[in-house]
């Protein structure tokens, strides 16, 4: 692509992570830096090499001079496709070791006693998303897809959108995303919801948090979803479940290799044992290393047959070690090793070898292909890529078993594995021993369909996944940008108004005219609104009709004196102002079939705490706006399967709308409504519908095509031509149609 042209989009993947895929070292006053060979950089690696891409994250290092910086960035740019974002050691201290690890990582592990919550860190985490963000607007083109990995910047999909950026952006979250009842606890629970919700597709690795995630939004933001998406201002953000892969390929291949092969006879010629039990993890609390190194002396305990026979092999990686809880857990681990070692031990065995230091990868490919069974228990993991790395190493052989805990991301999709809850000593005990003694054709069995699975959906796949599915959500962001009313189309629409000599307008109330209110009786019109109502209507051109689910009492009471047509229950009476009285279009309409339904309603009110039965002339309707929402919505599920089954056969029909779910003859609603008023005229050479709600899409329905139908509110399915952002625009629009006079 030719950079200087602007003009092209550049579809180039900017990916922004807190550390940068490299080590920097200091060697004899020269920067020495290497490609990291992590599971995120092999994944993400042709998306940077293909699409002249860049990684944007803290390169580990501060540079001492500017001589420094420049060589640094200097070799990151032109050698990594790589820009530092430098932080100061304050900003590193309450970003990175405070509120991202002692803050995000325990409350999203679910261990809450662990969490700190310090204002001085969540500003210093809104100072360097905000740094991250600034480093971002430097260099974002056009087309350019952002895509932000991992907790540590959950506010920066949002600050982009505040800075206008309108790229597309993905977030993918590497740890759980907790239950609603865990994620309350954070005092700054709504901007960090907000802050996610700048993205347009969020990623995680399995259901249960994508569930979870969307629970949050719904409870705490009061936002709902469909299909997973929900509605962010005028963006759909979607929410949606990426698995996260391996390089599979390239651990079984590394099996074969000549120096692996070495490294696996070196460590059998020393260790004698029969077999190998393995883990693999950093030292951190999340991993359950205490409570497995207590089933372990379980296991030795209760299977004596297995001591001199096996050694466990705990290789433990150094992680956060500044950090006092790692400090405390590190204490707690060696002295664990050291009491079970000292109580099982015999000359020429020892049970534990406790390796805990970072290896180099043929040294740990020799490891995981050597043992028998690896023990991969941690209390909470986003994932755990360890499972599936000793996976893909016994894919050939299929000679190895492993036990896994339920509450590793892994689990969801390895379910052939021993699952075992990791807080049970005497379930993980066993499991060793049943791993142990499994038949080689047993562990072929879990093994080959485990690792099939691990090879399709690899990290390079999971990859392509997640910017494939981001570009689709994109491409309707897109498509349904043209559709918002902006200022030239408002134009067009005001000389298209001025030319016509016969002009329909049909409005509904709430949500459109006005905002929604917790209380409907708060929503009363202002008397500006009535003044620019009846400003309208007094134009002898034009038809002007409130169309609204409220009943005739409070219509007449409240738009009576603006003189303009109402149309009350959506759709059950209505009023022309010219005869000053109300009718019913529909004849035949009884009332007796309520007295059968109210009590169904009643009791479904009992049982949802803040839901109400509204009784009007010719409808039931239950409202649970003000219910627990995902309480309201099941109940409403209910209710609908209930009555669906009585009133076949009957003229009824239910209806289920914005927390409402409402019973009512078959044949009334708004569309009809606006059938009457359509059909005054042979033609109307201007027609102008506008509404917010499900109900409204009756309207919308039966409008001439060429109608100015206009839902208020971003809603992606909708009969509508046109989309408005509040009542707000929807007034303005109307004041501005209001002057036009011959
Ligand atoms: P981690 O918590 O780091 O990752 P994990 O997924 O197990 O956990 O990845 C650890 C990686 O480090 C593995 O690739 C492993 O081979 C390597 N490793 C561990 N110990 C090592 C040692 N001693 N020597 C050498 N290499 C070692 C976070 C989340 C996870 C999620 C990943 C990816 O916490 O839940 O799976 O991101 O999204």
């Amino acid at each position: 692509m030719d950079k200087n042209d602007k003009s092209k989009p550049s579809n180039r993947v900017i990916i922004v992570s807190n550390r940068l895929p490299v080590s920097v070292a200091r060697n004899n006053g020269n920067l020495n830096i290497t490609p990291s060979v992590g599971g995120l950089a092999t994944g993400l690696s042709s998306f940077h090499r293909d699409s002249n891409g860049l990684w944007v994250g803290w390169p580990g290092v501060d540079p001492v001079n500017s001589e420094e910086k420049k060589a640094m960035e200097n070799t990151l740019r032109n050698d990594f496709s790589c820009l530092p974002v430098y932080l100061s050691a304050y900003d590193l201290k309450k970003y990175y070791y405070g509120f991202s690890n002692r803050t995000l990582w325990p409350l999203f592990h679910y261990f809450t006693t662990y969490s700190t919550y310090e204002k001085s860190e969540w500003k210093a985490y809104r100072k360097v998303n905000q740094l991250f963000c600034s480093r971002l607007l430097e260099v974002l083109e056009p087309g350019d897809i952002v895509w932000v990995h991992d907790y540590h910047l959950l506010l920066l999909p949002d600050m982009l959108r505040q800075e206008n950026v309108d790229n597309a952006i993905g977030l993918f979250l590497h740890i759980p995303f907790p239950s609603m009842e865990i994620f309350r606890y954070l005092p700054w629970r709504e901007e960090i919801l907000r802050g996610m919700l700048g993205a347009d597709l969020i990623g995680f690795h399995t259901y249960d948090y994508t569930r979870h995630f969307l629970s949050c939004v719904l409870r705490i933001l009061g936002r709902e979803q469909e299909y997973g998406q929900v509605v962010a201002g005028n963006r759909l953000v979607k929410a949606d479940t990426f698995p996260m892969g391996i390089d599979a390929r390239k651990y079984s291949d590394a099996v074969n290799l000549p120096s692996v092969i070495s490294e696996k006879e070196t460590l059998r010629d020393k260790l004698k044992t029969e077999k190998i039990i393995l883990s693999v993890d950093r030292l951190d609390f999340s991993k359950g290393i205490p409570e497995r190194l207590r089933a372990f002396e379980l296991f030795l305990e209760k299977y004596p047959k297995w001591r001199n026979k096996i050694t466990f092999i705990m290789l433990c990686v150094p992680s956060r070690t500044k950090v006092e809880q790692y400090q405390l857990l590190k204490r707690e681990i060696d002295e664990l090793v050291g009491r079970i070692n000292g109580r099982f031990a015999r000359p020429g065995w020892l049970p534990i070898l406790y390796m805990y230091r970072s290896v180099p990868f043929n040294e740990l490919i020799a490891l995981y292909s050597e043992a028998d069974l690896a023990l991969v228990t941690p209390l909470r993991d986003g994932m755990n890529l360890v499972a599936k790395e000793y996976l893909a190493c016994h894919s050939k052989m299929g000679n190895g078993a492993l036990v896994l805990s339920e509450t590793a991301g892994a689990a969801a999709e390895l379910g052939e594995a021993i699952i075992v809850n990791p807080n049970d000593m005497e379930m993980i005990a066993d499991a060793i021993a049943q791993g142990l003694d499994m038949t080689l054709t047993e562990k072929k069995a879990a093994i080959s369909f485990m690792s099939r699975r691990i090879e399709k959906y690899d990290i390079f796949r999971w990859a392509e996944d997640f910017i494939e599915h981001l570009s689709h959500i994109r491409g309707l962001h897109d498509l349904n940008k043209q559709r918002f009313l902006n200022k030239d189309l408002q134009g067009v629409m005001r000389d298209s108004y001025k030319k016509a000599e016969k002009r329909l307008i049909l409005l509904d109330y709430d949500g459109t005219l006005v905002s929604l209110k917790k209380k409907p009786e708060l929503a009363k019109p202002p008397a500006e609104l009535l003044h620019l109502l009846s400003n309208i209507k007094g134009d002898p051109k034009n038809t002007v009709v409130i169309i609204s689910g409220r009943d005739r009492e409070c219509l007449s009471e409240w738009m009576g004196e603006s003189g303009v047509d109402l149309v009350a229950e959506h759709g059950t009476w209505l009023f022309e102002a010219d005869l000053d009285k109300w009718w019913i279009k529909e004849e035949g309409l009884a009332e007796e079939w309520k007295k059968n339904f109210y009590p169904i309603l009643e009791m479904f009110s009992e049982r949802t705490p803040g839901s109400f039965v509204e009784e009007k002339t010719y409808a039931l309707v239950w409202h649970y706006r003000k219910a627990e929402p995902e309480l309201g919505d099941h109940r409403a599920k209910e209710l609908m399967d209930a009555l669906h089954d009585m009133l076949s056969g009957t003229a009824l029909q239910v209806l289920r709308g914005s927390k409402v779910v409402e019973i009512k003859p078959a044949g009334v609603n708004k569309g009809k409504a606006a059938m009457y008023w359509l059909g005054k005229e042979k033609k109307w050479d201007f027609i102008l519908a506008m509404g917010d709600d499900w109900t409204d899409e009756d309207i919308f329905a039966v409008v001439p095509e060429n109608t100015w139908s206009i839902r208020v509110g971003f809603k992606p399915y909708t009969k509508a031509n046109y989309f408005m952002e509040s009542p707000v625009e929807v007034i303005s629009l109307l004041r501005s149609l209001a002057d036009i006079k011959d």
